[in-house]
């Protein structure tokens, strides 16, 4: 069976933007949702509308769960903020979820910027230049180290993993971007492939699943082989989502640009999916700064997705998956 191809979508996208994603070929969504939609009536009657345009979604994030600055650090109140977000599986679970995602990153993805650069073919898309120094400063008061954020995230899945096993419900665990040990003063749960397996070996639910952002993998040499990597963590059944993209360099300086203009060869690493039987979703993940005029986001997602698309057929013919 094909990897899944997903766009993202939101309760307000327009119907044009429904149609658009699927002309594209794209039969799979990824819904982010707002808190206040995590219900089964609001779910299922965004469901209903997206089956309108023959779209299924496969993924549900909530960002203010996913990205939760209370949990992640430890703060006052975390024991509040984790029932919402047990409330959010169980949730999940009752519409047909099997994962919901999480990002431990309190302070977001870190960019130096988004601009026109070297390797972006005159388009604006992110950067990161270690020189620019912004990722030094402490923003949240004080520093956090990594073993008091590994404590963070054991806690958080001690309360959790019985839930989500309950539930049939994974998470998909996003590397910290860019994965390096600190960004803003808070230290990195996961910036290589030993950070997944520390917290495979703890984690007692079998919940833990990897969001396994082909972006991050190149962006440090923190990182291992991406084809080994890939190949151990699908056949561990841990994968559950991939995003497929690309960078022209490593750490301290990448540009994030398109598939064919970075420096891996995405080709091989969309034939290992393809020979290990990946069969979840997939997305370009980031793509260039859209033009209004020309759709926005999802306008500047056409291209990245439709040659993603062409790589994976391209793969499926080759390794005799596709007649
Ligand atoms: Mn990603």
């Amino acid at each position: 069976m094909s990897m899944k191809v997903t766009c993202p979508v939101r309760s307000a996208s327009t119907d044009e933007e429904l149609a658009f994603i699927r002309e594209m070929g794209v039969e799979h969504v990824e819904l982010n949702i707002k808190e206040e939609e995590a219900n089964a009536e609001m779910l299922a009657a965004i469901h209903k509308r997206l089956a309108s345009f023959e779209l299924t979604s496969v993924l549900l994030s909530c960002n203010t769960l996913q990205k939760n600055k209370i949990i992640d650090l430890g703060l006052e109140g975390r024991e509040e903020e984790v029932r919402r977000f047990n409330a959010f599986v169980r949730t999940a679970a009752e519409a047909g979820y099997h994962t919901v995602s999480v990002a431990w990153q309190p302070n977001g993805i870190y960019r130096s910027g988004r601009a026109v650069r070297e390797h972006t073919r005159g388009g604006v898309s992110a950067y990161y230049d270690e020189e620019e120094g912004g990722i030094r400063e402490a923003v949240n008061g004080r520093v956090y180290t990594m073993d008091e954020i590994r404590d963070n995230f054991a806690w958080f899945l001690e309360q959790v993993g019985p839930v989500m096993q309950e539930c049939g419900v994974r998470m998909a665990l996003h590397p910290n971007d860019p994965p390096v040990e600190y960004v803003c003063g808070v230290g990195s749960l996961i910036r290589c492939s030993d950070d997944y397996r520390r917290i495979f070996e703890i984690d007692k639910w079998g919940v833990v699943g990897v969001k396994f952002c082909i972006g991050c993998w190149l962006e440090s040499s923190s990182f291992g082989d991406v084809n080994k990597d890939l190949e151990e963590f699908i056949k561990a059944g841990r994968v559950v989502s991939v995003h497929f993209r690309n960078v022209s360099g490593t750490v301290p300086y990448f540009e994030e640009t398109l598939d064919e203009d970075g420096y891996a060869n995405m080709y091989e690493i969309m034939k290992t999916l393809v020979r290990c039987g990946y069969d979840g979703p997939i997305s370009v993940d980031h793509a260039f700064k859209g033009y209004p005029s020309m759709g926005g986001m999802l306008g500047a997602f056409a291209y990245p997705t439709g040659h993603m698309k062409g790589l994976m057929h391209a793969a499926e013919y080759e390794l005799g998956i596709r007649k």
